[in-house]
């Protein structure tokens, strides 16, 4: 086997177009994948090259022990990380959707390399916090280069779940029959099979029709029977899914597959959650996966009910400009679009976490086009004749001749220990869900400039004395208005409605005043404020998004008053004025 593996390793080589760990320089490069280490020594080089606009935290240790880091972009003049608003952004969270960390990545070299020299990117990272984990599943992504795989293996927390309930744990994973780092698809030859060879690329099979001859019975993925219990491939690697495993209407097993024994039960995510419960200033949160084209929004399960229709006004604008922002994408409601989902990340960011959330679905496999005329169909166009081959042609064109065969590995002959002669090809592990790294760019900045949008709409908080009148002997009427310009208010209305959030507060003091009431104005042509029975000092309050607020006060005496707006997450005011 060594020989395979060293076949394996130069084919990765290859086909990857890994770069070695001397080229890492910043700017860093977008035309190839990082696996898990040049991830990390990513993270490390633009934390080199921008000491003081970042810190590299470790957040915790995967089942394997395996360090997962943030990157925290924060302008130390502009305020302590936690005093601005935060965007949370990560991917990678099921282990082969690989691109997702190089969306981050992007995020992050995009707004470091460009600050100060682009006027919008260098107010971007002024206003906010950003906090950046581009592999949340570390093992996950380690295994999907190192071992050989198909384009939707190694997804799972990295746990030994014995799928098959045979008290053995993990015995019949795949198996790379031809060792060539990929996990294909077998085929045998049969008269009596079930498919014939395409017509129009001998590559493909399609199902007979009633009456018609066979040519080839598909026997899966490349397996053997490892346990020798008379099935093959029965019990690979997991399976846990780490993203229907957080602390938010999470559900056992047996309602939903893939959840662990209880909420939160793999290290990696537990040290996230408490990460992010660290960071009460997080409002915005991007999850990348990697197939689809979608930009999906929470509630995630039909029961959990509908936002506050003022949080849907909010996502509707974030989620519309995305649309725009990345051409084809499609902004979806997880539940109804989609399917339902127990104990998923954004449930447990939108609920727990207070934020604005997305899960982005990168890749879209009709954006390999190879050709628009007649002849092939449109991808996705189904065929009567042909089913759902239609796509396949066009894709195997797209790996001919735009990706020099870079994705799709040609039937050769294997002796299968169980079925004697058969085939093994089909599509290798960087297809499918996965740009061709020539197109890795166009997806990263595109995704990363709909995550700019959102950061540019964090709320910030203008105050102003509105008016300031004296209404008798030593007694000032004072009006206070407070402006946001941007799209998302100050906390999401999910939080108001959960009461997991404490409100803004507006304070009012100086040491020679007293307030002798003071509440929200209502309307200031008609002198209508309501006013608050105790405590008038101290007022409890909620920014909208494009909105203002307005706020009137009685004080009594003289001298200077100082107005301290306070918020979990956008950046505390001040005011100052003289009676
Ligand atoms: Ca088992
Ligand atoms: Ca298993
Ligand atoms: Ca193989
Ligand atoms: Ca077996
Ligand atoms: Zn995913």
């Amino acid at each position: 086997m060594k020989k395979n593996f060293i076949l394996i390793f130069v084919f990765g080589l290859l086909v990857s177009g890994y770069l070695s760990a001397q080229d890492l320089e910043v700017p860093l490069r977008f035309d190839h994948y990082y696996d898990y280490d040049q991830v990390v020594e990513a993270m490390q080089a633009l934390h080199r090259e921008y000491p003081d606009l970042t810190s590299l935290d470790l957040v915790g240790y995967s089942e394997e022990q395996r360090a997962i880091y943030a990157l925290t972009i924060s302008n130390p003049k502009t305020g302590d990380h936690l005093s601005k608003p935060g965007v949370y952004v990560d991917g990678n969270i099921h282990g082969n959707e690989v691109q997702a960390g190089e969306v981050c990545l992007y995020v992050a070299n995009r707004l470091l390399t460009r600050y100060g020299d682009n006027d919008q990117i260098t107010s971007l990272v002024d206003k906010n916090s950003y906090y950046i984990i581009p592999v949340v599943n570390v093992d996950g992504r380690y295994h999907f280069f190192e071992d050989a795989n198909t384009s939707s293996s190694n997804r799972s927390i990295r746990r030994p779940k014995d799928d098959d309930k045979d008290g053995l744990f993990d015995e019949d994973p795949y198996d790379d029959l031809d060792g060539d780092g990929n996990i294909c698809d077998m085929r045998k030859r049969d008269p009596n099979g079930t498919h014939r060879t395409d017509p129009f690329d001998s590559r493909l099979m399609v199902r007979v029709k009633p009456g018609e001859k066979g040519e080839w019975i598909l026997l899966g993925r490349e397996g053997i029977d490892n346990d020798g219990d008379g099935k093959i491939n029965e019990d690979t690697e997991g399976y846990l899914d780490p993203n229907r495993n957080w602390g938010y209407n999470w559900k056992p097993n047996y309602i939903q597959g893939g959840a662990g024994y209880y909420p939160l039960s793999g290290t990696g995510l537990k040290a996230i959650a408490n990460y992010m419960l660290d960071r009460p200033n997080i409002i915005m949160v991007w999850a990348f996966h990697n197939s689809g084209g979608m930009f999906l929004r929470g509630p995630s399960t039909k029961d959990e009910g509908e936002f506050p229709s003022a949080d849907l006004k909010v996502y509707d604008y974030l989620g519309e400009n995305s649309e725009m922002i990345t051409p084809g994408y499609r902004y979806l409601l997880v539940w109804k679009d989609l399917y339902s989902t127990y104990g998923d990340f954004t449930g447990f960011t939108t609920n727990i976490i207070g934020s604005y959330g997305f899960v982005g679905e990168l890749f879209q496999s009709q954006t390999e086009t190879y050709s628009l005329n007649k002849d092939l169909k449109k991808p996705g166009e189904r065929d009567r004749e042909q089913g759902e081959t239609d796509t396949n042609h066009q894709r195997l064109k797209f790996n001919d001749h735009v990706a020099q065969g870079e994705l799709y590995k040609s039937w050769t002959t294997y002796n299968h220990p169980l079925y004697g002669e058969i085939e093994i090809g089909g599509w290798t592990k960087m297809s499918s869900r996965l740009p061709h790294p020539f197109m890795l760019q166009d997806l990263a900045h595109r995704n990363a400039s709909s995550v700019l949008f959102s950061a540019g709409q964090t709320p910030e908080i203008k105050v102003e004395l509105m008016g300031k009148e004296k209404v008798g002997k030593d007694l000032y009427q004072v009006r206070i208005r407070l402006v946001n310009d941007n799209a998302i208010p100050t906390l999401t209305y999910q939080s108001l409605r959960n009461k997991s959030h404490r409100k803004d507060i507006l304070k009012v003091s100086g040491s020679s005043i007293q307030v002798i009431a003071g509440g929200q104005l209502k309307d200031e042509f008609m002198n209508k404020a309501i006013y608050k029975e105790h405590k008038p000092q101290v007022q409890f309050i909620h920014m909208p998004g494009f909105g203002k607020v307005e706020y009137q006060f009685l004080l009594s005496g003289k001298g200077r008053v100082t107005v301290d707006y306070s918020s979990l997450k956008a950046k505390d005011q001040k005011l100052e004025f003289e009676l």
